[in-house]
This record gives C-alpha cells, structure tokens and sequence, in this order.
C-alpha cells in the first residue's frame, strides 16, 4: 500500500480496473485460456473497429498483434493496363450458339463454347506467378510487436476475450508484479486500442516493432507518433498506418523499425489506418488517407485511455446488448473454452457454448462490420497473409451472403449496413458486365468480386459462371426493409438495386417449350454441368421478382416494369418433383442421389429463400427434404451450418442440432479443403477448413431460425426447437415486420413470449395462431393465448 500510494495515477486506475473486471462479466460472454496463442489461425483471438480487424496472441514476453484493414487490395486498376473488371468484349455475341447446343443435347460442346468465350478474363504481368493475377486479393497490413522485460519468471497467466464489452485482455504476474494489456478496436475513435500495465515502481521497458509486407515509403516518429507509409506492390494501392504511444515512460526511437518506452507503468498505443482506396468505380481510388489519418489523430487529443474505452464499450454495449441467449438452466461452465470444446467433442451437453457460438458471430459481426466499412470478406477482416484461400475476396454464391444471415435477425440491423452499400455500389460495373457478358439490362456479379468492381464471370468454368449473385444479394436488400420497415431505405436504397437487379432476368430469361421462362445457359453453383435451367437461377429470379413486386406495392408504384415483374415471375420454371422424389437441382432430372457435394444450391428457396415451406408448399418442402438427406451430414462448416437452417425450416430441430453439434466440433485441421477436420478452432473461429468466417455466421443463423421464423407471415415461435434445450430463454429477437420478440420456454414448452411493436403480427406457436392488433406497445403471450383463438392445421 505503501508502494501505490506514491505512484503516478495510472496505477490507482490499474487497481480499480482489476477489482472491477473480475467477475463483473458475464461468465457466458468471455473466451478464456491459460496460454498465450502460438498460431494465428486457430488460437489468436479476433478484435476489431468495423475497419480494422486484428488478432492479439498474448505472449508475455511479446506481443504479437497482426493487423488487416479492410481496404487493403492487391488487384484492380493499376494491377495491369488491361484490366477490365474481368469483362470479355464481345462475349455475349457468343451467347446464342451456347444456347442452340445446349437445346440440340450436345451439351459438351455447349459447355467447351461456353468456356472459351464467356469466361471473365484475369491478367498477369510477365513472370508473375501470383495465381489470381490483375483479380488481385485482401491483402494484410503488418503486424505489431511489443516486447516487455519482465525480469522474472511468469505465473497466473490468463487471456481472454470478453465479447460482451469488446474486450481483450492479457493478465500475468512477473515475479511479483502484476501485469494487464486490454486490447480492443474502437468504431467512434476509429482506432485500435492495445494498452500495457504494471504495477512495478520504477517501470517496465516495452520495445514496439512494426513490421509490413508491403514496401515501405516512410517510417518515423514524431510527436510520438510512429507513421509507416507504404504501398501494395502490385496495384501501387498507398496506404499509412500510425501508431500513438502515450505512456508515462520515455520514448525513443531505436535502429530501423524499433521504439522503445522505458520507465513505464503504463503504455498506450491507438493504432489508426487508411488506404487510398474508395469504393467508386471505375477508378476505386480517391480517398486521402494522410488526412483521414491526421483526423483520428486529432480527434483523440483531448482523450486518455479510460475516456476512449469507456466511450468504446458503450457504443459496443449499445449493439450487442440488444440481444442475449440463455440454453438450458445450469450456470455457464467456467472450464477454460478450449477444454468445454474438447469435453463437447467427446459428447459432452454444453448449451451455454452453443449460445456463445451464436453471440461470438455477433461480435464478430459488430467488430468487422460497421457502416462506412467495406464488408465482411471471406475472414470477416481477419487476415494475416497477401495471398490468402480465394483472396479472402467477397463470393457470392453463397459465402457473403451468409456472413450476414445472422444480422438482422439478431439485432445487428446497422451492421448490415456494409454490405446494403457495397451491393449498391456494384450496380455500376455489374450493368457493363450484364451488357457485355449477357446482353442484357439491369446489373449482375457471379460467383466472386474483388472490390474493383470484379462482376465478370469468374475465369473458368463451371465454377465462375453464377449471374445469380447480384439477385441474392438484392434479396438482402429487400431483407432489411422487411425486418426494419424503413420504407425511405426501401424506396431511395434498396428498390433502385433490385429493380436493376430484376431488369437483368427480365431480359436473360428465355422461354423453352414448355412455356416456362428459364436460365439458360447455366450451372448450378460449383457442381454439375452446363444446363438448360439451373434451378438456383430460376428460384434466385423469383425471389427477386417477389420482392420486387412486393416493394412496389408497399411504395405505391404501379408501373410497367412492376406488370412484367409480376407477369415474369409467374413464368419463371417452378421447383421440380424428380425421379427419385427430390428437388431438381436442373431442369433435367439427373440429380444423383449418391451426390454429398457441399452446395445446395436447389435449395435456395427453402432457406434464405420461401418460395419452398412447410404450410404454403408442402410437396415441395418434402422434396427438399429427400434432397437434403441425401446430401448426408458432412462437409465444410458453412455447409453444415446451411443444412441446419434447412433443417431448421423444416420444422426438424433435431436433425438441425445434429448439424449445428457438428459445426460446432472442435478441430486443428488447418488443410484447406479437408473436410474430416470441419468445426471451428481453439479461437472458435470455423473451419472450412482454414478458418472461413461464414460457418460462424451461418451456424448463428440457424440457432436462430431454430428459435423463430417470420418468413411464411407469421411470427413462429420455436419453430425447431431441438429437443436438447428444454429450457431456455432469448430476448431480442427481430421478427420480418418489425417486431422484437424475447420467448421463454421450460420442458419444451413455451411459457412467455413478449412481442414489442405487436400490431398486425400474426403469431404462430405449434398449430395455432393468434393475430394481434393491439396498439400497445408489447403484449406478452402465453400457451393460453393461442388456445384462445381459432386453431389452424399445421
Ligand atoms: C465457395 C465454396 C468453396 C469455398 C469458397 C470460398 O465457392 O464452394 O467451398 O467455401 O466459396
């Protein structure tokens, strides 16, 4: 006591941080270890700004922080002077013969043509044996490294992330000094936070190195500010990062890339980046980044450490506090997470780490995407090398659009944000592409972009032809509206992207002889061949053109495009019944029942989709059934995770759980592609594997799907609940509508649910519902409140 008494200020607030922290958390809401990470991928845990995304490894003796913003790009203009966002001129020329060999079976022929003239086109420059060439990829920043002289052997070690406050921290003893680092990525400072303490008197010595692959135009100190300048190689993309130190130490610069602080009982270092990258194409370049990074700077001024967390964990409360998941009555187990995994792989029942999986996407959502960012990438903005798996690009046959599945529905509305914006902001270089590519109206992207405006189809097929990305992701758009209600979004945002989007099928859309209006050429995504009607095409056109009719109707438009919206879609080739009982995933019936592949892309209308449900549509939902059956239960984490929210919609919360369990096993398989090693990592990121962010998102999305659907016009409550979780509790739930519902259930039965902003919701609990029309602003119902009203067979 002696001691602290005569120590600097910093001290008592180190004292007061560590008394409040211990226990104030929720215990449900924290990943804990006992060691310091040794592997980025699968150990290091995930902070982030919505821009920023880095891990922290928490090594004593040094920490390792790597840093990702997420406008950093190999690729695009500037990558090659022949780049074209991918475009073939002239390929649409080439359309018809394609579709005359395809309607004569010679489908070989079709698919060699197709091949030859439609592909998108990417470039190398002489000698380059970068794979992906002027296509480009995410690129890392660098990494940051703090070494700490702890003189003395180290004990009580723990790391943990606590992701009910955004919150990183490292804590140990050195001999019998205390030492705690908490770590976090600020969206109203629009920092990185990582601050350093210890409570020995005459201080500790920190050396802070800054590393990055890139080449490096500048790097100094002044004002105690470390610049780095440098640039991406291939596309001369400029970027600047800085790093402030505040400390009550003295501050050096030492050789090359090193700074020391010594004497110090307390170290901060806000962490800031930009790039010159802008989101506007055709150029993709504009912004000012030295300025951008003189502003943050400016703006924590008249900060010290405690204002800026405070203010970051209110703004992080402020989202993730609208929602909260309890599974099951026991209190969460304090094991360590990487032991509740280990102990959940060998059969164990932890319903409080299944809920933390769902709030983990949560976090990682809030962290990695926040408005004005560009959104989630394949890794959310979580990526350590420059020449990641698939680019850590945006694909768009299934994999960003299930990073966002969770959102809305759990709350996140604001952090769907990014990916409304970035959809918009394809319409421009997608409506060159469906020009030249498909010779159409209207806009499209297929099955991936790199963030220049990449819409052509990708550069081989089958795998890169997939038009249908830009109907899917306008489905997003349509989403928002549905669960928000904001009819100005709808009519300024979202209306203008879909009717471009719906324009593009108007046009490609051709009738067979049946009658029916069908994709032709296609390929359902990543599996099979060239086809006269990919059924994934047809039920993506559908949705669209539902929606848009929809829309026009809410915003009073009555025009032509709506009658051909509404004529077009009623033409559209419906889901299929085939031979085997299944759902075609073609027009030809040649689906193979043995097929386990990892797309199931016919499925589409079941989930996101609804052309294909239980009540409306019963045939079909049992033909979806007999196909996802047969698909069987294995395969990369998002794939499992898609299968359990068909499950889910299935009414199947058994077969659901089966899937989300797996999803949920632990692994250390870091071999891309092998899918025995499915299941998420130490860190609980999810393991395609290697770490892939949309089984995360896609997992959180079923549990949800298992607790409630809104997208039949009824408000379900526990639609799947598996029979595991007998009795729980969730609030904050987002019904289509604009209705939040919490519901509470014991013995599998549902004993509350309180519905806010209840009018016109219609509620639906096992076969029977109930309409509300109240003008109060929440009404709480019980069992008894659907036994009151007219049953409806299920
Ligand atoms: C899709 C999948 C792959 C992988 C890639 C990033 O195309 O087919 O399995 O997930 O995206």
């Amino acid at each position: 006591m002696f001691i602290l008494r005569t120590l600097l200020p910093t001290i008592v607030t180190l004292t007061a941080t560590l008394s409040t922290h211990a226990g104030a958390t929720d215990s449900n809401l924290v990943l804990h270890y006992n060691a310091p990470a040794t592997d980025w991928m699968t150990e290091a845990l995930p902070i982030g700004n919505g821009f920023i995304g880095a891990m922290f490894f928490g090594d004593p003796e040094e920490e390792h922080i790597q840093f990702n913003d997420g406008t950093l790009w190999a690729g695009g203009p500037g990558a090659h002077p022949d780049y074209n966002y991918g475009n073939r001129e002239g390929a649409a020329a080439h359309l018809e013969p394609v579709r005359a060999l395809i309607r004569a079976n010679k489908t070989a022929e079709a698919d060699a043509l197709a091949s030859k003239e439609l592909t998108g086109i990417i470039h190398k420059q002489e000698g380059e044996n970068f794979e992906f060439g002027d296509y480009g990829a995410q690129q890392t920043m660098g990494d940051l490294y703090v070494t700490v002289d702890n003189l003395a052997a180290i004990t009580d070690y723990s790391r943990r992330l606590d992701i009910g406050n955004g919150l990183g921290h490292v804590r140990y003893k050195a001999g019998d000094i205390h030492h705690t680092r908490t770590h976090f990525g600020s969206y109203p400072n629009r920092s990185m936070v990582y601050h350093f303490e210890n409570d020995r008197p005459t201080g500790t010595t920190y050396v802070i190195r800054i590393e990055t692959p890139h080449p490096v135009d500048a790097l100094e100190l002044h004002d105690n500010v470390i610049h780095l300048k440098g640039h991406v190689e291939n596309n001369k993309l400029g970027f600047e990062t800085r790093v402030k130190i505040e400390t009550n130490g003295k501050i050096e610069a030492l050789d090359g890339n090193r700074f020391q602080v010594s004497g110090a009982q307390s170290l901060t270092l806000y962490h800031f980046a930009h790039t010159a990258y802008l989101n506007k194409y055709p150029t993709y370049r504009g912004t000012d980044y030295v300025a951008n990074n003189d502003e943050v700077q400016q703006a924590l001024v008249d900060m010290d450490f405690q204002m800026v967390k405070a203010d970051h964990v209110a703004d992080h409360q402020g989202l993730f506090g609208r929602f909260s998941l309890r599974l099951g009555s026991d209190p969460a187990s304090q094991d360590f997470t990487d032991a509740r995994l280990r102990a959940y792989k060998e059969g164990a029942e932890d319903p409080a780490l299944e809920a933390l999986f769902l709030q983990y996407a949560r976090y990682m959502t809030i962290a990695a995407s926040r408005p004005g960012s560009l959104p989630m990438h394949l890794q959310g903005k979580w990526n350590n090398s420059t020449n990641p798996p698939w680019a850590a690009d945006y694909h768009t046959n299934i994999n960003l659009q299930m990073a966002y599945w969770p959102a809305e529905v759990t709350n996140l509305p604001e952090c769907h944000q990014p990916l409304l914006d970035y959809t918009a902001s394809l319409v421009a270089p997608g409506q060159v592409t469906a020009k030249t590519h498909f010779g159409t109206r209207g806009w499209t992207v297929n099955t991936m972009n790199n963030a220049f405006g990449f819409t052509a189809p990708g550069w081989a097929f089958p795998w890169g032809f997939f038009p249908g990305g830009a109907g899917w992701l306008a489905q997003h758009q349509w989403e928002h509206y549905a669960f928000t209600m904001d009819e100005d979004f709808l009519r300024n945002e979202a209306y203008p992207v879909m009717k471009e989007a719906a324009l593009f099928w108007i046009d490609y859309l051709q009738e067979n002889t049946a009658g029916d209006l069908v994709s032709i050429p296609s390929y359902s995504p990543e599996h099979g061949g060239i086809s006269a009607g990919a059924s994934m095409d047809h039920q993506i056109a559908w949705d669209l053109l539902d929606n848009c009719v929809e829309a026009a109707a809410v915003l009073g438009i009555a025009d032509e495009f709506s009658q051909t919206a509404l004529r077009v879609r009623d033409q559209i080739s419906k889901p299929t019944v085939g031979r085997w009982g299944q759902l075609q995933e073609w027009i030809e019936d040649v689906d193979d029942p043995e097929s386990h592949h990892r797309h199931l892309s016919h499925l589409f209308a079941l989930f996101p989709g609804d052309q294909v449900n239980l009540r409306q549509t019963p045939e079909w939902a049992q033909a979806a059934k007999v196909s996802l059956d047969a698909r069987g239960e294995g395969g990369p984490t998002w794939s499992l995770a898609w299968k359990a929210c068909f499950w889910a919609r299935l009414g199947e919360g058994d077969r659901a759980y089966k899937n989300l369990r797996r999803a949920l096993r632990f692994t250390t398989d870091t071999n891309i592609g092998d899918f025995n090693g499915t299941g998420v990592y130490q860190n609980l990121f999810s393991a395609y594997p290697h770490f892939q962010l949309d089984g995360n998102m896609g997992a959180a999305a079923a549990i949800a799907e298992m607790l409630i659907q809104s997208h039949a016009g009824e408000i379900h409550l526990l639609p799947a609940l598996p029979s595991t979780w007998t009795e729980g509790e969730v609030k904050g739930l987002v019904a289509r509508g604009g209705h939040e519902v919490d519901i509470a259930w014991k013995d599998g039965v549902l004993t509350t649910a309180t519905i806010r902003n209840p009018k016109g919701a219609v509620v639906r609990y096992g076969s029977k519902t109930t309409k509300l029309s109240s003008e109060e602003s929440e009404v709480v119902l019980s069992v008894a409140s659907f036994d009151a009203t007219e049953a409806k067979a299920l």
